[in-house]
């Protein structure tokens, strides 16, 4: 069907008025390219739709494996870039259906979006206790990105045909369902996020003994449900929460070990069972415990650290007592 046509049948659909379903990206005007990543072949774009930000993740997509025949066609056409004696290399143009690039579309986007996908300085902050009391919790009780998107899909407003498992109970239950980052279709790269259903969890920070039959359940039935949809058995998955967050509203990541996903490293992912080992060991375990992780010179909380005197002398702080 024609860009045109379908255009005119879905008529500009308002998906609701925060964001229109895109047939194309025609009327967008790029201003920059914020950051690039040329081994995860990823591109974030800084653009303008509608007169408002937009911003735009560009991913190039792994190989169509199960049909891999699908490249080998007259279809795919070939440039010649070297030829010597039995070498031989090409740029090749496979048929459109295999060359699709992921776009996340953010729009409107604020600020604080072009903020978080701006390749930028990263610093190390050790947060202790009272850091966390006096810099952190301040500015996430009066600052953060909208959870409105989290809510969406608690209320079923949003996602509600991708959820792949939901257990309701008000305390220990959530949903679980894709990130918006994974495709759907290559498992080598499955990511799913468990949002919780209850709503007074920030983050790493709020878990203690309490929290263990939601922690528990969420590991038993998170990662049976991924064997039952998609055959893949616990100990090929990575089951993790990230402290900080980017949405204070608790969630728990679960992805593929064969998919070196973001935010995986030592400076923010904290395996969930590692997690209730140290809440079983000590329930106070988090309250108590220097967390460490990455913040960008944009970001509200480097800020905040920064005008604490952090930075000035990372041992010694100036909030410290
Ligand atoms: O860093 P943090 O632990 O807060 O991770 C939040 C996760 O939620 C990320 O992996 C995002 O890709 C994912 N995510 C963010 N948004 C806005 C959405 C969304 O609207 N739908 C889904 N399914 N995942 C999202």
């Amino acid at each position: 069907m024609d860009r045109k046509k379908r255009k005119l049948e879905s008529g500009d659909r308002q998906d609701d008025d925060r964001l229109r379903i895109l047939d194309s990206f025609e009327g967008f005007k790029v201003k920059s390219v914020i950051s690039e990543n040329s081994r995860c072949k990823t591109a974030v774009i800084h653009g303008e739709l509608d007169g408002k930000d937009a911003i735009v993740l560009l991913e190039r997509k792994p190989f169509n494996l199960s049909n891999v025949s699908n490249y080998f066609t007259e279809e795919t056409g070939l440039e010649n870039t070297l030829k010597n004696d039995i070498y031989g290399t090409y740029d090749a143009y496979p048929p459109k259906v295999e060359n699709a690039v992921k776009a996340v579309v953010i729009h409107p986007a604020t600020e604080k979006h072009v903020q978080k996908y701006t390749d930028q300085e990263r610093y190390i902050v050790h947060e202790t206790p009272s850091l966390y009391e006096q810099v952190t919790l301040p500015l996430i009780t009066s600052k953060q990105f909208s959870i409105q998107w989290v809510y969406n899909i608690l209320e079923k407003k949003k996602e509600a045909d991708r959820i792949v498992y939901e257990d309701t109970d008000p305390d220990t239950g959530f949903i679980l369902l894709p990130d918006m980052k994974w495709d759907r279709t290559d498992t080598s790269a499955l990511y799913l996020v468990a949002i919780v259903h209850k709503h007074n969890i920030k983050s790493l920070r709020d878990l203690d003994t309490g929290s263990l039959p939601l922690l528990q359940n969420i590991l038993k039935k998170g990662l049976k449900a991924i064997q039952d949809t998609y055959d893949i058995p616990a100990s090929k998955l990575n089951v993790y929460i990230h402290y900080q967050p980017s949405y204070y509203h608790f969630h728990v990541h679960f992805t593929n070990v064969k998919f070196e996903a973001p935010g995986f490293g030592a400076d923010r992912a904290h395996l969930l069972a590692d997690v209730i080992n140290n809440i079983q060991l000590y329930g106070d375990f988090y309250k108590k415990k220097t967390l460490t992780f990455l913040v960008r010179e944009q970001e509200d909380l480097y800020m905040k650290f920064k005008d604490a005197g952090y930075f000035d002398c990372s041992e010694e702080v100036s909030v410290e007592k």
